[in-house]
């Protein structure tokens, strides 16, 4: 089977990698010609544990090459980015439209096309069949159309393609099943049939869901923090409980699924939708709260930035509440340096550099670089060796050093 996946970031390429170890072949397109460029000779620009070794295997064996035009081929998969439009905080279909007009003029009969992005309630049926429907296909008869959302947590990727369950919403239970062959190449989870709408609407509750419960918890460090109980030992004991699962707080929700997805669902029903919005706008007010909590550790100086990616061990940074945090502190005046060991940038620097004369390591992303670091440099070469540890990761640091975290805020 030849498969033309349209988008090749963090989802479409390790989609793309798994399809060639299925023996298929497989067209990755971008509108980015750096990346097709790196692409081609085996130039990883994500940072995923065994993408690389499988990309290069499968260009190798002629089984893999990326162009920034799709091709003919019997499935189509768009993974290309839906963000948010800020105003009424809908579901930005444009990069969508543009992929399925983009691969169009190669669609023949027969052909299946699937969307992987996230994307709000009904956009299937009302915005994207139509553009097929237009070009003359008929739905479900000779071309097949679904919504099949990717699920797979960064970090682990690979193994959540292949062992996670996978929703696949037809726009009829023929393009379902046309669906699932395409996936039954190499999911091992189940195969779970269903409409499109439902598919949209099961993806973004997934990840709404998570939300909510984070902003559960930043409420209670926030709550902790007021009334001077140790949060993280309150979550550690309610936690016992078999029925719960308190979150982490940390400062703030970044990525571009959790801070984004439950506004599709809050835009389709803002009335009712109250819960959602909530969480949303707590999860938000953490930059604001970990920057309150800074003036009140430090009063000015240098602040060392442990991390701007928006979680760990990962070199993605969209919609990292990190940036907020840094704006807030360089606009009250502190020096900054951030050191972020998975992201190369100009403006970044090293542990050394970044700890010099400083005045406190704020870490705002829970890598293991962090959890245990060279506490002697860091006693020698910091004019007050503080830790303010946002993402509760560091258990003990020598006396010499003092460590805030959501336990001793109140402090
Ligand atoms: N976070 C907390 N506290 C927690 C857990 C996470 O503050 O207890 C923060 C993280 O630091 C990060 C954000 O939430 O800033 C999101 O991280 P994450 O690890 O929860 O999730 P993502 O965005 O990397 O991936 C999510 C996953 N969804 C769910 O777990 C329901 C993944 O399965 C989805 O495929 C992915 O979104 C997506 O692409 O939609």
């Amino acid at each position: 089977m030849k498969i033309c996946i349209v988008g090749q970031g963090y989802i479409g390429l390790p989609t793309a990698a798994l399809f060639t170890r299925s023996e298929c072949e497989v067209v990755g397109v971008d509108v980015n010609e750096e990346i097709i460029d790196n692409l081609n000779k085996g130039k990883i620009h994500i940072e995923e544990p065994g993408i690389a070794e499988i990309i290069k295997n499968a260009i190798d064996n002629n089984r893999y090459h990326a162009s920034l035009t799709p091709e003919k081929a019997d499935a189509f998969i768009i993974t290309v980015p839906t963000p948010y439009i800020a105003e009424n905080y809908s579901c930005d279909l444009s990069y969508v439209i543009e992929a399925c007009n983009e691969i169009l003029p190669f669609i023949e009969k027969g052909n299946t096309v699937i969307v992987e992005s996230t994307i709000a309630p009904m956009s299937t049926d009302d915005v994207i069949k139509p553009i097929f429907e237009k070009a003359g296909y008929t739905i479900g008869k000779d071309l097949y159309l679904a919504h099949c959302p990717e699920r797979v947590l960064p970090g682990k990727i690979i193994e959540e393609l292949i062992h996670n369950d996978r929703i696949i919403g037809g726009i009829t239970p023929e393009c379902s099943k046309k669906a699932s062959e395409v996936y039954g190449q190499f999911v091992e989870g189940e195969l779970m049939l269903t409409e499109a709408k439902t598919a949209e609407l099961s993806k973004c509750m997934e990840n709404t869901y998570r939300d909510v419960n984070i902003a559960l918890a930043n409420e209670l460090a926030k709550i902790c923090a007021e009334i001077g109980v140790n949060a993280l030992d309150v979550i550690k004991m309610a936690n016992k409980h078999p029925r719960v699962n308190l979150h982490s707080p940390g400062p703030g929700v970044g990525g571009h699924c959790l801070a984004i997805d439950p506004y599709f669902i809050y835009a389709k029903a803002p009335e009712t939708a109250k819960i959602i919005k909530l969480a949303r706008d707590t999860n938000n007010s953490m930059p604001q709260f970990v920057y309150e909590n800074v003036c009140k550790i430090i009063p000015e100086g240098k602040i060392s930035i442990f991390g701007v990616s928006y979680k760990g061990n990962t070199g993605d940074d969209r919609e990292s509440p990190a940036y907020e945090i840094i704006s807030l502190l360089e606009n009250k005046g502190y020096e900054i340096a951030i050191y972020e060991p998975h992201i190369e940038r100009e403006n970044f620097v090293d542990f050394n550099e970044a700890i010099e004369g400083s005045n406190l390591i704020l870490i705002l992303a829970d890598h293991n670089e962090f959890k245990e670091m060279d506490y002697e440099v860091i006693k020698d070469k910091m004019e007050t060796p503080i830790i303010f540890d946002t993402k509760n990761i560091i258990e003990k640091v020598p006396k010499e050093i003092k460590l805030y975290n959501y336990g001793n805020l109140y402090e």
